[in-house]
């Protein structure tokens, strides 16, 4: 049984600041870097989108000119060396991540990575080993939740003492479909990371063991292993349960409740209204993420401008894809992972 060194760290983030309006260079036009430039445009202040990448060049033009006639580069680095590009949003496929963090660590510009920072541990790794050779932070990764009002509404009350001490969370994370036979594993790397990052930040303590457990499958996914139940053990002994569920049809849904010694509270979710009518007391439900966390997108967005520096950082994206690692493990084997992380380097230290 090993433990992890690093527990009690919650370092801030790093961002841009400074006062003049800052050009952003977007790599990757998919769903979520146009999301990111509609916001960048029309939502965030002291930022403008000034240049684009994107494999598909028709898609990066039409982004471009929904952004104000931003510049359309044809090839990524070209954008993050240009020095009309202050600082870089990689929106791209998750493989590319490591290659483009690490370009825009060697230009000194600062990067606002979507998760997963890298898909391996190995590559996050080389990440943390070049940020902490630059010296100073200039990667955020884009674990949004954080910025969410309801999340952060929970970390405050829990931080008064009013409730006492917690002792469990539990999570529900649903999406509405996904691709048929998509490997098992993903459920955990691209959709319950979420929730491994907010145990992390929440409880402002490291995961020390996992285990997934999983019913029969859904008739719905093709054979992937979905839905999962993940249960992650916190280092002061906390249990954060996740149900994750990717072909739930309904709907796209996040829940969660807070347990704690003399009370407890649950995160309550958009829209603010219920509709009462023929029998039914109703609640809209989004078909995806970005209805339901578009305030915690634009609060992130306007944090990493401003440098306010509340984003999760390269230490924090490397602790997801580590716990995460060990959940893809637990699923294939079947036994209680114990996480065992290497010591957090002094850069990511909380001052
Ligand atoms: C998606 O990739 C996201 O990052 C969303 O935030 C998450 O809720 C969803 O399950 C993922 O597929």
């Amino acid at each position: 049984m090993t433990t992890l060194v690093s527990p009690g760290y919650v370092p801030a983030g790093t961002g841009i600041g400074g006062s003049t309006v800052k050009r952003i260079g977007i790599i990757g036009t998919g769903i979520m870097g146009a999301d990111h430039a509609r916001l960048l445009t029309s939502a965030v202040s002291g930022a403008a989108v000034g240049g684009v990448f994107d494999l598909d060049g028709d898609r990066a033009r039409g982004v471009a000119e929904a952004s104000g006639g931003a510049r359309v580069f044809a090839d990524p680095y070209a954008l993050i060396a240009d020095d009309a590009i202050d600082a870089v949003l990689i929106a791209s496929s998750d493989a590319t991540h490591e290659d483009y963090v690490l370009a825009c660590v060697a230009a000194g510009k600062p990067v606002l990575c979507e998760k997963p920072l890298a898909p391996t541990v190995d590559g996050c790794a080389r990440i943390l080993e070049a940020e902490t050779a630059y010296g100073s932070r200039l990667i955020t990764v884009g674990f949004m939740r954080r910025f969410d009002p309801g999340y952060t509404d929970l970390k405050a009350l829990l931080a008064t003492g009013a409730i006492g001490a917690p002792l469990m969370l539990h999570n529900v994370h649903r999406n509405p479909a996904a691709v048929p036979g998509m490997p098992s594993a993903n459920l955990i790397t691209n959709s319950a990371v979420h929730e491994l990052d907010i145990t992390r930040w929440l409880f402002d303590e490291e995961i020390t063991e996992v285990a997934v457990h999983t019913p029969r499958p859904t008739g719905n996914s093709g054979g992937t292993r979905d839905p999962q139940l993940l249960i992650l053990t916190t280092a002061s002994g906390v249990l954060s349960d996740v149900e994750i569920f990717v072909n739930a049809r309904y709907g796209y849904e996040v829940r969660c409740e807070l347990v704690a010694e003399t009370g407890t509270v649950t995160l309550d979710a958009p829209p603010p209204t219920s509709v009462r009518r023929s029998g039914l007391h109703a609640r809209e439900l989004p078909a995806d993420w970005r209805p339901r966390f578009a305030e915690a997108y634009r609060l992130e967005l306007q944090d990493w401008i401003d440098g306010t520096g509340q984003g999760a950082t390269a230490w924090d994206g490397f602790a997801a894809t580590f716990v995460a690692q060990a959940c893809v493990n637990a699923l294939e084997s079947g036994e209680r992972y114990t996480v065992e992380m290497p010591a957090i380097p002094g850069l990511y230290r909380r001052q």
